[in-house]
């Protein structure tokens, strides 16, 4: 018994020392976590995607509501982040990030699915799913 709690300890210690590297997003899902609770983890109450190589990185995300999502131009050209699909902008948000290191952050504070895209180059679509 006294063993088995020695090891335990080692395998806590281990997940501390590696949880910083796992990025922003994380990796332990708590089940059976009910909707209404109090403000829940740090961890879980911002997401970032990056913006690189033409591509929204993820492209799809699922956060939490009340989650605040910031994209990130890592491209050295313009993209914008527009809310809605390029046949119907739905005026949620539409931020130009005009080049590298330019960001733009916006919360969600309502569940629902949301696409948005990028007005100068037709493939870059993203959606947030928010819970
Ligand atoms: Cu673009």
């Amino acid at each position: 018994m006294k063993r088995f709690w020695r090891d335990m300890g080692v395998l806590a210690a281990l997940a501390l020392v590696s949880a910083p590297v796992m990025g922003h997003e994380p990796h332990i899902s708590v089940a059976g976590a009910s909707a209404g609770e109090t403000e829940g983890t740090a961890s879980q109450s911002s997401s970032t995607i990056t913006i690189q190589t033409f591509q929204f990185k993820p492209a799809k995300l699922e956060v939490k509501a009340g989650t605040q999502v910031t994209w990130i131009n890592q491209d050295d050209i313009r993209h914008t982040v527009t809310s809605g699909a390029l046949e119907k902008k739905d005026g949620r948000f539409d931020a130009p990030l005009v080049g590298k290191g330019k960001s733009f952050s916006f919360t969600f504070s309502q569940p629902g699915t949301y696409s948005y895209f990028c007005e100068r180059h037709e493939h870059m679509r993203g959606e947030i799913q928010v819970r």
